[in-house]
C-alpha cells in the first residue's frame, strides 16, 4: 500500500496528520508544497488547493479531521480515540470546534483589534477543560490533543505567546513534548 502525504511544514493543519503518521509509525512519502506557489495539479486532488492530502494507492483524501479518522480506521494500533463510544463523540465534538482556538488565533496573528483578548480567553478555556483532566479529550491523549497541540506550538513559539499564567495548559503542552512525535512537531516550527 502507498501512502503520500502533500504537506508544508507551516502548516498546522498538516501538522495534525505528521502527528498522528508519527504516532501510528506510519511510513510515507511527503511531497511538499509551496504555499505560497501551489501547482495547478493540487486542484485536481483537492478543489480548495488545500493541504494537507492524503494519498492511499492514487486516492487524495483531503481535510486534516477526516484524515485523522481514516488513519486511525487504517491504522488502529495504538488507538487515538477512546474505546467507549460517548468518549469518541466527545473527542470529535473537540475536533469539530478547533475554531474555538484557531478563529482567535488567526485573528491575533493579523494583529486585528481585541484578538489577544480572545485568544486569552480561548486558551484560558483550554487551560480549564485541562484543569479536570489530562488530556483534551480525557484520560489518555488521542486525536483531540493532537487536532489543538499544532496552534499551541505555534502560537508559544512562533507567535510569543507566554503560557505562564496557564498552568494546566503548559503542563499539557510539556507531557505532550515529550512524545517523540510532538517533539518532531516542535523542531519543524523552530526551523520555521
Ligand atoms: N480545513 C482544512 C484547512 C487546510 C488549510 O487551510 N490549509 C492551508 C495551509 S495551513 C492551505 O492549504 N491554504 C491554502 C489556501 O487557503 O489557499 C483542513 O483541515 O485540512
Amino acid at each position: 500500500m502507498s501512502l503520500v502525504l502533500y504537506d508544508a511544514a507551516r502548516c498546522p493543519y498538516c501538522a495534525r496528520v505528521r502527528i498522528v503518521l508519527a504516532e501510528k509509525d506510519v511510513e510515507f512519502e511527503a511531497v511538499e508544497i509551496d504555499l505560497s506557489d501551489r501547482p495547478a495539479w493540487l486542484y485536481e486532488k483537492n478543489a480548495t488547493g488545500r493541504v494537507p492530502i492524503v494519498e492511499e494507492n492514487g486516492r487524495p483524501l483531503p481535510e486534516s479531521a477526516v484524515i485523522m479518522e481514516f488513519l486511525e480506521e487504517r491504522y488502529p494500533e495504538p488507538p487515538l480515540l477512546p474505546s467507549e463510544v460517548a468518549g469518541r463523540a466527545f473527542a470529535r465534538l473537540l475536533v469539530f470546534r478547533d475554531d474555538l482556538l484557531t478563529d482567535p488565533y488567526y485573528a491575533f496573528r493579523r494583529g486585528e483589534d481585541g484578538a489577544a483578548e480572545h485568544l486569552d480567553a480561548a486558551l484560558s478555556g483550554l487551560d480549564a477543560a485541562l484543569g479536570e483532566r489530562p488530556f483534551l479529550g480525557g484520560a489518555e491523549f488521542g486525536l483531540a490533543d493532537i487536532a489543538y497541540v499544532p496552534w499551541l506550538l505555534r502560537a508559544r513559539d512562533m507567535l510569543g505567546v507566554c503560557l505562564d499564567g496557564l498552568p494546566h495548559l503548559a503542563g499539557w503542552l510539556a507531557r505532550l513534548e515529550g512524545r517523540p512525535s510532538i517533539a518532531a512537531e516542535a523542531g519543524i516550527v523552530a526551523a520555521l
